[in-house]
């Protein structure tokens, strides 16, 4: 049987021995202790492997990182670009029309005021779109092939567009109403005709 002073000793024994600091290992000196591109934080006791920027802890590791797969995760606008996977890192590939501000964003070209735009200033004026631009028509012409083009109206086809017995002739972006001879063009009119008075 132990005296109550033995016990009390120990009990101090003890107590010192859980209080006595155990002196911290840093394990990040050791270079395989975290594999690249983690990095190594010593922690008291412990320590840390981090991921960086871009880098998610690779799942069943402590020590190991994985690349995030941003692609899968729809950070590119696809309706304006086509997503590529880096190593840490993503970026957005422009589709046509469109041209990255950053890497990462990509806008709008306004082809009309760059003037890269392919529409024929006489017969039409060219309209931006998110991604495209097309060529709007003046009047006397029609919207052609993509609507980047525009087509002569035949006016003449139209057998009133002058009345008898001015003939109509076609001309680009618009078309005329001819007199016989022996006629003039009735004043306040284009596309009749009145006898010319007799000299
Ligand atoms: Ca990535
Ligand atoms: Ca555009
Ligand atoms: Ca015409």
């Amino acid at each position: 049987m132990l005296s109550s002073l033995l016990l009390s000793q120990i009990l101090l024994l003890s107590s010192s021995f859980a209080e006595a600091k155990v002196p911290d290992v840093n394990e990040c000196l050791n270079p395989n202790t975290c594999i690249e591109p983690a990095t190594c934080e010593n922690t008291v006791g412990s320590y840390k492997c981090n991921c960086p920027s871009g880098y998610i802890q690779k799942p069943g590791t402590n020590n190991q990182c994985q690349d995030i797969d941003e692609c899968s995760k729809g950070y590119c606008d696809l309706l304006r670009s086509t997503c590529v996977n880096l190593q840490g890192s993503y970026r957005c590939d422009c589709k046509s029309g469109y041209e990255n501000i950053t890497p990462k964003i990509c806008i709008n070209i306004n082809e009309c005021t760059r003037g890269i735009d392919s529409c024929d200033k006489t017969s039409s004026y060219c309209t931006d779109t998110d991604g495209n631009f097309w060529c709007r028509c003046k009047t006397g012409y029609n919207q052609g092939a993509n609507n980047k083009l525009c087509v002569d109206v035949n006016e003449c086809l139209n057998p009133i567009a002058c009345i008898e017995p001015a003939t109509c002739e076609n001309t680009v972006g618009s078309y005329k109403c001819n007199c016989p001879s022996g006629w003039v063009q009735k004043p306040g009119t284009n596309n009749q005709c009145q006898e010319a008075p007799s000299p």
